[in-house]
């Protein structure tokens, strides 16, 4: 993250950049978002050695006004025992797009997934609902999978069909599109379930050493998922859009997707 302090391209766009949290500026939030958000940060506080992550100020809030509308984005950065990275970021972008987007990255020494979800808010509502705890190796570890197993999967009604890249992503992957706000409270309970799944996993979890070959394979995982990600147009299309293809590139390798470091 550190090749971010100096985001001169970026600000070219910006009026202010504000040390403000995303509930006292910016439009008012989605009632899904803020209870995903919500959701996430309950269940972050629960794992073992939560510590904030140092991020450059400029990046923990990012305001401004691209042609009259307001741009916002809000980062909340942590790492805790098992986990390199938890990421929870809340964007308002434009005519009222609205995202949230989460992943929690774990450390390649750990035998633990990728924990990743992402929700869309356009004008006519919200389009995209994903959710997914992914294997970074050749499958989930066993006490995710059995976890995963004894969830109850709503029935939704309208299932979206996974883009090409998203071959790194579960079986037990759900990508809709919610129908209704009974379906985005089953949408937002179905998160808090994975990622209960998931924190059952940390708390068990020890961790191999560097160079274990579990640990190489595991970061090998990881680096497919960053780079699969990265294939997402439509994450790169908005940012591109909203502040310019270099400053998105950046903010994509640096922030949303940046690779575990070498072992
Ligand atoms: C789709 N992501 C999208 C879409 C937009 C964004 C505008 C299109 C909405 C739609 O298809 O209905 C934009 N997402 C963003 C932006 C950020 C973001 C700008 O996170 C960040 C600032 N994307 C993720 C993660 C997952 C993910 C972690 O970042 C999954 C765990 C998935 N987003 C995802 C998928 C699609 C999507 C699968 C649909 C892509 C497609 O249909 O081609």
């Amino acid at each position: 993250m550190a090749g971010l302090t100096r985001c001169d391209s970026l600000i070219h766009s910006l009026v202010a950049i504000l040390p403000l949290s995303s509930s006292t500026s910016g439009p008012a939030i989605h009632p899904l978002v803020e209870a995903l958000a919500e959701r996430i940060r309950n269940c972050r506080v629960q794992l073992p050695e939560l510590t904030p992550l140092v991020v450059d100020p400029e990046l923990v809030a990012i305001s401004g006004f691209l042609d009259g509308e307001e741009l916002f984005i809000s980062n909340e950065l942590h790492r805790c025992r098992g986990l390199r990275k938890l990421h929870l970021e809340i964007a308002s972008l434009g005519a009222g797009l609205q995202i949230l987007h989460s992943v929690f990255f774990p450390d390649p020494r750990f035998d633990l997934p990728i924990f990743g979800a992402d929700v869309v808010a356009g004008p006519a509502g919200i389009s995209a609902a994903i959710v997914d705890l992914s294997p970074v190796g050749q499958q989930l570890p066993l006490a995710i999978l059995r976890g995963l197993e004894a969830l109850p999967i709503p029935a939704f009604e309208q299932v979206r069909e996974l883009p090409a890249w998203g071959s790194i992503f579960s079986p037990f992957v759900q990508f809709i599109r919610p129908a209704s706000s009974q379906e985005e409270g089953w949408f937002v309970d179905l998160v808090d379930g994975y990622l209960s799944a998931l924190a059952c996993a940390v708390v068990e979890a020890t961790p191999d050493t560097c160079l274990a070959a579990s640990t190489i394979q595991r970061h090998k995982g990881q680096l497919s998922y960053c780079l699969q990600q990265k294939r997402n147009d439509k994450t790169r299309g908005v940012l591109e859009k909203a502040f310019n293809p270099q400053w998105a590139d950046r903010y994509i390798e640096e922030m949303l997707f940046d690779d575990p470091s070498p072992l």
